[in-house]
């Protein structure tokens, strides 16, 4: 099961001692004095409109194919977005850092960690999706560990511990479709671990960690991928 714990109640101590590297969790009450916290779809619209976000198919395919169009015109496209085309926009990269300022990550995710590499890639990213946009099956990349907030509409997130790795067809199963057992036996030996994630909350999922994640309506989130220090020191991910 996968908890949910008010943010007045988790000091940095008891995160690392139960939670980092060893399990997701839902951290609650933590966005209430960010910029972003009342934004509507329409806020977002009018307040970055101009700039030019990449868009994906939501297929296990979908996600090596971006396009890029104009905000504003993907937020009108959202409304028959029949493709489940996905803004997945990893802003920093883009030169739209400014929109930093939009959130403030939590201290757990900040201290002593690290949130760039070798070759000064940073990931930080605006998620941004009609119903049932969505990811593949996928561990994150190169061992990062990720937070990600919603800060409106609403997230179903399907998890599975590393050693389900064989069970997973390599993640190319898409778990929100009606697949066939029969097509796919092994994923009956997996424990999956569901859980919805709502509108002002705050989701930390550990490195390793097999995730699948469908939006469930309009959905906005800014996410960021990071190293805790000591995975660098002991040589101990693809930083
Ligand atoms: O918010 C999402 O839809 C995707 C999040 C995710 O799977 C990731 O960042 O790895």
């Amino acid at each position: 099961m996968i908890e949910r714990i008010d943010i007045n109640d988790l000091t940095y101590e008891k995160f690392m001692a139960e939670y980092a590297d060893k399990k997701p969790v839902i951290i609650t009450g933590a966005m209430n004095d960010w910029n972003s916290f009342n934004w509507t779809l329409e806020k977002f619209g009018q307040l970055y409109g101009e700039r030019s976000v990449p868009i994906r198919e939501s297929t296990i395919d979908g996600v090596r194919n971006f396009k890029k169009v104009n905000l504003a015109e993907y937020i009108n496209y959202l409304e028959h977005n029949e493709n489940n085309w996905y803004c997945d926009w990893n802003f920093h990269t883009f030169g739209d850092q400014d929109l930093v300022q939009t959130y403030k990550p939590l201290d757990i995710f900040t201290r002593e960690t690290v949130r760039i590499n070798t070759k000064k890639q940073i990931f930080k990213w605006f998620f941004l999706g009609s119903a049932n946009t969505q990811t593949p099956l996928h561990q994150d990349f190169d061992n990062t560990h990720a937070w990600n907030a919603v800060i409106f509409g609403q997230k179903e997130w399907i998890f599975f511990e590393k050693s389900d790795s064989p069970y997973l067809y390599e993640g190319k199963v898409d778990l929100f479709s009606d697949y066939d057992l029969e097509d796919y036996p092994l994923l009956e030996q997996a424990n999956p671990m569901k859980i919805v994630q709502n509108a002002g909350e705050i989701i930390y999922a550990p490195r390793f960690w097999w995730h699948q994640v469908r939006n469930t309506e309009s959905t906005l989130a800014v996410s960021e991928n990071f190293w805790f220090e000591t995975e660098l020191l002991n040589g101990d991910s693809k930083f």
